[in-house]
């Protein structure tokens, strides 16, 4: 989504602010910005809707260039995107960006027009510059008229200010989207993400909720949401770890498909035993919380929460307790009853997911043991705020539909499922040590399935020319051909719909015809029988389909069914191995087509707007 970077330095900063909105692009966005305090000391911007490269094109002839600046990647909300609507908006000698929603920006809006202030966009964050314009006219000092200013706002917000009044700061505030700001010798930097940084400083200190900061050359202050003076910890980076590129690959999303054994395989690094999952992985006080938990509520948004559902098939299963899963957007917004000695989840890839981060806060509210996160970044919110944690170890995702973290949050949600078995007694340790074992084989099946990319990437070619794709599992696999369904949608733009299988006759087999392609995920075991009936119901009604079936399921090619064959695996770890081959189908789906694979339109990567 929306990203933020900013400078004040000794040098011109334009090329800064430029390369942080390039290591943004992988969020998503559909314009870019940027505003610079000039050497003629005038402060000037340049906007453009499409890529940052354009951006970067009509700055390369404007010759901008100036020691402090802020720009912007923006992803619409609010107005459409085009190059009115793309930060910053200025107002008088201000200008402003901003990642969020401001809620009462309507009745803002009004007020300010009153006041006979002109608005240029129709954006939210454009009440944001008027309005701390008209406080600047009475309180002059920018920080303080920022404060001033953030008091009327509702909603969400992470936004920076330069001022050509007060040429010496950059300032910030933060209330419901991260900011962090980059400590440098003699010049600081901010941004939206550390990634867009990296380039100038190894050192950060993070915005925590509600704070305002002041940005010098040479000093930072911040205040908290009571207003009071306080430092933040600086956090060290020291490897370059965080550097991304393609390497053979044509695009991330293959890449990132292709990791899965090497980042399945450190997500379980020190975290078994000989025969067992060690607990403390989850954080030191996991065993004894996990004692007492009664009931499990599992909150997360898109692919996450097709993790959770997995997890519920595996935490009633295995585990013996009743589990619950809801989206995030949802929960959030409902009257929530509480089962006493529930362990409240949330599964996020950034642990900025606004949704999902709002549950948790909620969830404080509502009587809940404690939280646990289930996460792929250790400095996100979600993970600083929630009283457990799991960190998978997917590395940096860069393509916008997810793979990596998917798989390895559902290692983490098996960890965390044969945890709360081992520590309620409810799970065999013969179970636990079998599925430990199979856990240590993971990496060496997930190779397996993708060794078949190229028998995938023929199966592709089915479904180039149509529109819609019915997706069908059973059991645990339900889930599985939800995501499916969902990354297929996200990168090629097909419509596809996942049911259990058993649902079709109740509906959906009214849409199968010869056009329909229906793909399904069949492992070996006691559904499968059923499952094979469900499919001939289709084949009755001359829909194709495309099976990925376990090599022991006896199933092969004939007239219109496609079978590839799957490497076996215990049962319980299927939901993992076939998510391979649906990733696989919709990034070769979507090349045929022609789409931008690592940067879907409409999409973002992470979700930081509600
Ligand atoms: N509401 C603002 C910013 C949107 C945003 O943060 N997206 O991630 C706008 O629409 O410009």
């Amino acid at each position: 989504m929306c990203g933020i970077v900013g400078a004040v330095a000794e040098r011109n900063i334009t090329a800064i602010l430029v390369e942080g909105l390039k290591r943004l692009e992988y969020r998503g966005y559909d314009s870019a910005g940027v505003a610079v305090y000039t050497n003629d000391e005038k402060l000037e911007r340049l906007r453009r809707p499409g890529k940052v490269s354009e951006l970067e094109q009509a700055l390369v002839e404007s010759s901008l260039v100036g020691r402090l600046g802020i720009a912007h990647t923006r992803w619409a909300t609010h107005g459409a995107p085009c190059e009115r609507n793309a930060h910053p908006h200025f107002s008088g000698d201000l200008a402003v960006v901003h990642n969020g929603i401001i809620e009462n920006h309507e009745a803002l809006r009004a007020q300010l027009t009153g006041l006979g202030y002109v608005f240029t966009s129709d954006t939210d964050t454009e009440v944001i510059a008027h309005l701390l314009n008209h406080k600047l006219k009475d309180l002059r000092d920018l920080t303080v008229a920022l404060k001033a200013t953030v008091k009327e706002l509702h909603g969400a917000y992470g936004l920076s200010v330069i001022s050509a009044q007060q040429p010496d700061r950059l300032v910030a505030a933060r209330s419901g989207s991260p900011l962090v700001i980059g400590l440098g010798l003699g010049e600081n930097f901010l941004a939206s993400d550390q990634l867009a940084l990296r380039q100038v400083t190894d050192r950060f200190m993070y915005l925590e909720e509600g704070d305002i900061a002041e940005i010098r050359r040479d000093s930072v202050q911040i205040w908290d949401v009571t207003g009071q003076a306080v430092e933040r910890q600086t956090v060290q980076y020291s490897d370059g770890a965080e550097a991304a590129d393609k390497g053979e690959f044509r695009h991330y999303m293959l890449k990132e498909i292709h990791e899965q054994p090497s980042v399945v395989q450190r997500t379980l690094e020190g975290r078994l035993s000989q025969n067992q999952v060690l607990v403390q992985a989850f954080g030191p006080q996991a065993a004894e919380l996990f004692a007492k938990v009664r009931n499990v509520q599992i909150v997360a948004c898109g692919t996450s929460y097709h993790a959770g559902m997995v997890a519920r098939y595996w935490l009633e299963e295995l585990a013996g307790i009743p589990c619950q899963v809801e989206v995030a957007s949802e929960f959030r917004y409902r009257k929530v009853v509480v089962q006493p000695d529930t362990l409240f989840v949330t599964i996020s890839q950034s642990g900025e997911t606004a949704d999902t981060l709002a549950a948790l806060r909620n969830a404080k509210e509502l009587g809940f043991l404690a939280s646990l996160a289930i996460c792929n970044v250790g400095i996100s919110s979600l993970v600083r705020e929630s009283d457990l944690t799991l960190l998978t170890q997917a590395g940096r995702e860069i393509g916008v539909a997810s793979t990596k973290a998917f798989t390895t949050q559902l290692v983490g949600l098996l960890l965390l499922t044969l945890s709360l078995g081992q520590v309620r007694g409810t799970l065999a340790a013969g179970v636990e040590a079998t599925l430990v074992e199979e856990l240590r084989r993971l990496p060496t099946r997930l190779g397996e399935a993708l060794a078949m990319d190229a028998t995938v990437e023929k199966i592709a070619e089915l479904f180039a020319e149509k529109n819609h794709t019915l997706f069908l599992g059973r059991g645990a696999q339900f889930p599985v051909a939800m995501e499916g369904a969902l990354k297929l949608k996200e990168i090629s733009y097909i419509h596809a719909e996942a049911y259990p299988a058993g649902e079709l006759k109740h509906g959906p087999l009214a849409l199968v015809d010869n056009d329909m392609p229906v793909v399904t995920v069949a492992p070996n075991n006691e559904l499968l029988e059923k499952l094979k009936s469900n499919l001939q119901e289709v084949r009755a009604r001359g829909g194709e389909l495309i099976v990925f079936a376990d090599e022991k399921a006896g199933m092969t090619n004939g007239e219109g069914t496609h079978v590839v064959q799957m490497p076996h695996i215990h049962d319980i770890l299927s939901p993992i191995l076939y998510t391979i081959p649906l990733q696989l189908l919709s990034y070769y789906v979507a090349v045929l087509k022609g789409t931008d694979v690592d940067q879907p339109r409409n999409l973002a990567k992470s979700v930081t707007v509600e």
